[in-house]
């Protein structure tokens, strides 16, 4: 491991003790996927753990959310000052455990401070209702409550922001969190936990699993009748899994989960801006990302023109460990993501798609994969129908701006969409018939934590980020008053 400015905090990060249980024998490890360096040992928490998480979260629930919302809103405040102070090193420790360029973790953990400034501002917001009464002895209005105890779990892609994501909007509503990371990169999340711990909330507010089997810790969580609320991010198919577990509580549940973002070029598009938007929106965090621009639809007019300046962009774009100078591809998570993307490729080839460039993995120690541009792809084909989730862009020629649409809509998935076009009356018809919970014009890039993100159909329930990501920790409820 890299040298922090603050070594102590590394080492807090595998300490079992401060967790508040004792050092477990059974342990998990953390890998560098760029270099294949062992980074940490971790203690593998299970049930009991998970059990116990859960039993001091419900005991913290009643002071927490008696607070009142400014002491709250200042504890997160503290919070995020320790993450921006702390920039470098968590930076640093995101790359070793995931893998992604220096310049792009440092992003993120900004991007994870933002979500902590947010909703220490927005704690502050918690507003109800007064509602006219249809008869004068009478008043009604509606108060927000918290929700209760929260279960988290996060993936490898995003390990610091999608922490703040979710455990932010939760605390600012007056919750308290047990939350699992991804077992492939727990390290920053530990760091920011143990950041949580100077910041002062109060013992039993934040409570962090360090666990090897998602499985495990999940069951726990969706079955103990304390945890009121899921808030998952990672795989559809999980996340299907998640909602069988909490059906039988009827549990309340937030899920953001798998995409297959269309990414449209249009005749009328400014070709150079699509370009940079495409790069940006398929090969950030070596296309490992659900916002990522999974199949490009270009327009036959401006086709070979995007094809031909999108691929020598590509060929620019440098592989290898992200702590390297100028590395834009970092390594993927592992060896399993890599497969589903050489098994994409392969289905394209076979079926008469040609590659422009890459089309292979990089020899090494570390799970490389070259960026890839291929052309000739059909919208059947695994690579337009499957979310990669790796540095590959099939490009897809298109006539009918109607016929696209439909293409682009016709997924089980419905999480972001892009398109570039210049002409108004195009751009609202476009905007509004794409099926998607985030659609992204004449840009690549759109997460922001003043906005809501989420998706339609089977890109899951629910929206983070925004005030509109503070009610799906808030419950409702009705007070009428009679006898006035
Ligand atoms: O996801 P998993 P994986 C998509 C992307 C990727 C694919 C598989 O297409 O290629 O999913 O990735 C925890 N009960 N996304 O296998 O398994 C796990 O420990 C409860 C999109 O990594 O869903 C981790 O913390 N939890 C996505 C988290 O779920 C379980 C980001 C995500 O892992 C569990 C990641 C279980 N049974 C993958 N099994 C996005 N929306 O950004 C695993 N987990």
């Amino acid at each position: 491991m890299r040298r922090l400015a603050e070594p102590g905090l590394f080492e807090r990060i595998a300490d079992a003790a401060w967790l508040g249980r004792p050092a477990n024998r059974e342990t998990f490890e953390v890998f560098n996927p760029a270099t294949g360096e062992l980074l940490a040992e971790l203690p593998d928490m299970g049930v009991d753990e998970t059990r116990a998480a859960i039993e001091r979260a419900s005991e913290a629930q009643t002071e927490w959310a008696a607070q009142t919302a400014r002491e709250r809103s200042d504890t997160l405040w503290r919070w995020h000052q320790l993450i921006v102070r702390h920039t470098d090193d968590l930076a640093t420790i995101l790359t070793a455990e995931m893998g992604k360029p220096l310049a792009e973790a440092k992003s993120e953990v900004s991007h994870a401070a933002a979500y902590l400034q947010w909703y220490a501002e927005e704690a502050n917001r918690i507003y109800g209702e007064t509602i006219p009464a249809p008869s004068r002895d009478r008043r009604m209005l509606v108060i927000k409550q918290p929700i209760g105890v929260v279960g988290a779990i996060t993936p490898w892609n995003f390990p610091a922001s999608m922490v703040a994501r979710k455990i932010s909007p939760a605390l600012a509503a007056g919750c308290t969190v047990v939350l699992k990371p991804a077992e492939q990169t727990p390290l920053v999340a530990g760091a920011m936990f143990a950041l949580a711990e100077r910041a002062g909330f109060p013992p039993g507010v934040v409570n962090l699993i360090y666990a090897s089997d998602g499985d495990v810790v999940g069951r726990e969580l969706c079955s103990h009748p304390k945890v009121r609320k899921i808030s998952f991010t990672g795989s559809t198919e999980v996340g299907r899994l998640l909602m069988r577990q909490c059906s039988d509580q009827v549990k309340k549940l937030s899920l953001e989960l798998g995409g297959n973002a269309p990414f449209i070029v249009f005749d009328d598009a400014d070709v150079d801006a699509a370009v940079d938007g495409a790069i940006q929106a398929k090969f950030r965090n070596a296309g490992q990302t659900c916002v990522s621009a999974n199949r490009l639809y270009v327009q036959s007019g401006v086709h070979d023109e995007f094809a031909r300046k999108f691929t020598e962009r590509v060929e620019t774009l440098s592989v290898g460990d992200g702590f390297e100078a100028g590395v834009a591809i970092g390594p993927l998570i592992d060896t399993r993501a890599r497969a589903k993307i050489e098994a994409h490729v392969a289905d394209a080839v076979e079926k008469g798609g040609s590659i422009r460039c890459g089309g292979r993995r990089i020899d090494g120690v570390g799970t490389f994969y070259a960026p890839t541009v291929l052309t000739g792809i059909s919208h059947t084909m695994r690579v337009a129908q499957e979310e990669t989730f790796g540095p590959l862009a099939p490009i897809i020629r298109f006539d009918d701006a109607d016929q696209v649409v439909r293409e682009a809509n016709d997924t089980i998935y419905g999480l972001a969409a892009y398109f570039y076009a210049s002409n108004l009356s195009r751009v609202w018809r476009v905007a509004e018939a794409l099926e998607y919970g985030m659609v992204g014009i004449n840009t690549g890039r759109m997460s922001s934590e003043a906005a809501p993100f989420g998706g339609m159909k089977q890109s899951g329930i629910g929206r983070e980020g925004s005030r509109h990501g503070l009610e799906d920790y808030l419950e409702m409820k009705y007070l009428c008053m009679g006898g006035i």
